[in-house]
């Protein structure tokens, strides 16, 4: 990393004022080599199994992300460190999720109707699916050698799985820290082996020593719950336990500190959106009632960078394709870069 080139750009750069007209995420000027945080876009949505759109949040937080005042309230400068949007691959992703998306579009439609599993197409999408992932893994392994930290930005919940994969390969042991309203443990959802459904079930399955904290969770299977009961692995906070708690008048700082006692020295973070409560989220792809707000959201992720805890990597996940849900995400985006 060229920290000379990128000091030279600080020095140029005034974050009070107006946004020059070619610059990069949150108006920011910096280039790939001189940026320690690296935002990953992965526009990627086949084999969503309800509504569309995710594949167009990295462009929705893009968009809004100019309009953010850079001193951040609880993590100051994080500008400073460099954060640029890393686009090379994201025009032959999306044009394979364009081309792909139909497909599997009309293979659930037809498992809806009672249709058979039709064999070939499910193994041509598993196949792009399985290439997606093996892209994503060789692009953030390079970006991790050469220096930077990643944010990767889906895209449904399938996207992280391949840089989950690369940071397996550097870091033996870390938990992931979930925030979602769906459990996603399921093992394939519709056939699809890297389903967002199953990402957490493909992200413990990389390695024995990885280690899973669900929070805000309040959807899911008869099968995810008996995984959750049944694997030491994982602890899961659910949406209506911490509600309760709080209803009877438990704090949510002492069950923000029960939650980051469940996780070893280094967290990956994966957010999806639709842990927020649906107002925050509504284009989401699986939007569901409950979760939280946004102050509780970044009181989490503030307490835990608070905790001394190495944040290894994170991803923000399943921004819908509207402008407020990439508001939303944009924010929350910028908080998350604080805390590498
Ligand atoms: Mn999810």
């Amino acid at each position: 990393m060229d920290k000379e080139k990128r000091n030279e750009t600080i020095a140029g750069f005034d974050p009070d004022n107006s946004v020059a007209t070619n610059a990069g995420i949150f108006g920011l000027p910096f280039a790939l080599e001189e940026s320690e945080i690296v935002l990953y876009p992965v526009p990627w949505e086949v084999t969503v199994s309800y509504r569309e759109g995710t594949a167009n949040g990295p462009y929705q937080i893009f968009t809004a992300s100019p309009q953010l005042d850079l001193y951040d309230h609880h993590f100051g400068e994080i500008w400073k460190k460099g954060i640029h949007f890393f686009t090379a691959h994201v025009g032959d992703m999306a044009k394979l999720n364009n081309n792909l998306r139909p497909i599997a579009k009309k293979y659930i439609e037809s498992l809806e109707q009672g249709g058979g599993a039709q064999k070939e197409v499910l193994s041509h999408i598993n196949e792009a699916c399985f290439q997606l992932k093996e892209t994503v893994k060789s692009v953030c392994t390079s970006l991790l050698n050469e220096g930077h930290k990643i944010g990767l930005v889906g895209g449904d919940h399938s996207t992280p799985l391949g840089y989950i994969e690369a940071l397996a390969e550097r870091h033996e042991h870390f938990g992931i820290l979930q925030i979602d309203a769906h459990a996603d443990l399921r093992d394939a959802y519709e056939g699809f082996v890297y389903s967002h459904a199953s990402i957490m079930h493909n992200a413990l399955a990389i390695s024995e020593n990885i280690s899973l904290t669900q929070v805000g969770i309040r959807d899911y299977s008869k099968g995810e719950r008996e995984r959750m009961e049944n694997d030491t692995r994982i602890t899961t906070f659910f949406d209506a336990d911490i509600k309760e708690a709080a209803f009877a008048g438990k704090t949510w700082s002492s069950q923000v500190e029960e939650i980051i006692h469940t996780l070893p020295d280094k967290v990956y973070v994966s957010f999806d959106a639709d842990g927020l409560c649906p107002d925050l989220c509504s284009a989401t792809g699986t939007p569901v009632p409950g979760g939280f707000s946004f102050e509780q959201a970044v009181f989490l992720l503030v307490k835990l960078k608070e905790s001394g805890k190495e944040i290894i990597g994170f991803d923000l996940n399943e921004t819908g394709n509207a402008e407020w849900d990439g508001t939303v995400s944009a924010r929350l985006l910028y908080k998350m870069c604080g805390m590498f």
